[in-house]
């Protein structure tokens, strides 16, 4: 009998250890406390950029996932190094910001042999899509087509509108899909032409530099409007306007893309037109994925983050929202 009762306690022992690991594995799966992810940072080139790092930390250190951080500082190599060295430390997963769209599948490769899941977010890739679990990214194409559809409405009385481009970085998939995008939008009216394009590197320095030089080439009175694929060149090119004595906004029309703090605060003080939003909160839905992934859920192959539009009258309560203003 007593032998009976020793059974019995030790089975009820057992079942209890077995529940509460199987609890905590739970924890863990729906709470990401104690992943352990490598981001690979593209680099802190634009406003935007900055806010996306801020966001993804933030989002992590709610989220109890442990983010080791890696600034690519613009360049592919030290991307390709950051993820050799979160391989080399056997993380749970790797997030990946990619630079530009080719060059990656050697890299993800390795990540697959060592059995490490990646995720893309932002910009794509064009390796073999097996070889990360999923992307979660804005779609480029539309936010070009939003920003071409906007100023074919604003030029509509306009018997023609010259466009000079600022062109993002070369070969990423922002600058090829923007364009794309954008041209998709303005072939519906032979009216607005693209007379300029030039990449500025999606920097302030870059945008002012390459307006500088359309200004300088052309007569200013001829260029109808600006195009800039981000937000930080477009600052840089109104800068430029300005230091040529032409008036942004009204002089020459602006559509740029991200829709950041400080381009809102450009269209408060009418010195831009439109802007359309890419959302740098996209480390709730990655790390969610990862969570979801290794918990053993299918993925999508693309989580979609939506696109907007901020204008000079609508501009001041956005700011205000996210300021707490
Ligand atoms: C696009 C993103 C771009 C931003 C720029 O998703 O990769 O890179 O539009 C940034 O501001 O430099």
């Amino acid at each position: 009998m007593r032998s009976h009762k020793l059974f019995l306690s030790a089975l009820l022992v057992l079942v209890l250890a077995f529940t509460s690991i199987l609890f905590v594995a739970h924890a863990q799966d729906s709470s990401g406390a104690g992943l352990t992810i490598g981001f690979a940072q593209t680099g802190s080139e634009s406003g935007w950029r900055t806010d996306f790092t801020n966001a993804m930390m933030s989002e992590a250190e709610a989220m109890g996932i442990n983010l080791l951080f890696s600034d690519g500082q613009q360049k592919q190599e030290n991307q390709i190094a950051a993820l050799r060295s979160f391989i080399a430390q056997g993380v749970d997963a790797i997030i990946l910001a990619p630079i530009v769209e080719t060059g990656w599948d050697d890299v993800l490769q390795e990540a697959a042999d060592a059995e490490i899941p990646v995720l893309i977010i932002d910009r794509g890739v064009t390796a073999d899509p097996s070889l990360y679990i999923t992307r979660v990214a804005s779609d480029f194409v539309y936010e070009g087509r939003l920003a071409g559809a906007w100023l074919a409405t604003a030029t509509a009385d306009r018997a023609s509108c010259n466009v000079v481009e600022l062109y993002g970085t070369v070969g990423s998939s922002p600058a090829i899909d923007r364009a794309t995008g954008f041209a998709d939008a303005i072939a519906l009216f032979p009216q607005i032409q693209i007379i300029a394009s030039q990449s500025g590197d999606f920097t302030r320095s870059g945008g002012k530099t390459v307006m500088e030089s359309f200004l300088s080439s052309m007569d200013p009175s001829t260029i109808c409007a600006v195009f800039a694929h981000n937000d930080d060149m477009l600052i840089g090119a109104i800068q430029a306007m300005e230091e040529a004595g032409i008036t942004p906004a009204v002089d020459i029309l602006t559509v740029s893309v991200d829709a950041t703090n400080d381009e809102l605060q450009m269209l408060i003080d009418g010195k831009a037109n439109a802007t359309v939003l890419l959302s740098p909160y996209m480390g709730g839905p990655a790390y969610q994925a990862i969570i979801d992934y290794l918990g053993g859920a299918e993925l999508p192959p693309l989580i979609m983050v939506p696109s907007a539009m901020y204008f000079q009258d609508t501009a001041a309560a956005e700011l205000a929202n996210r300021t707490g203003g």
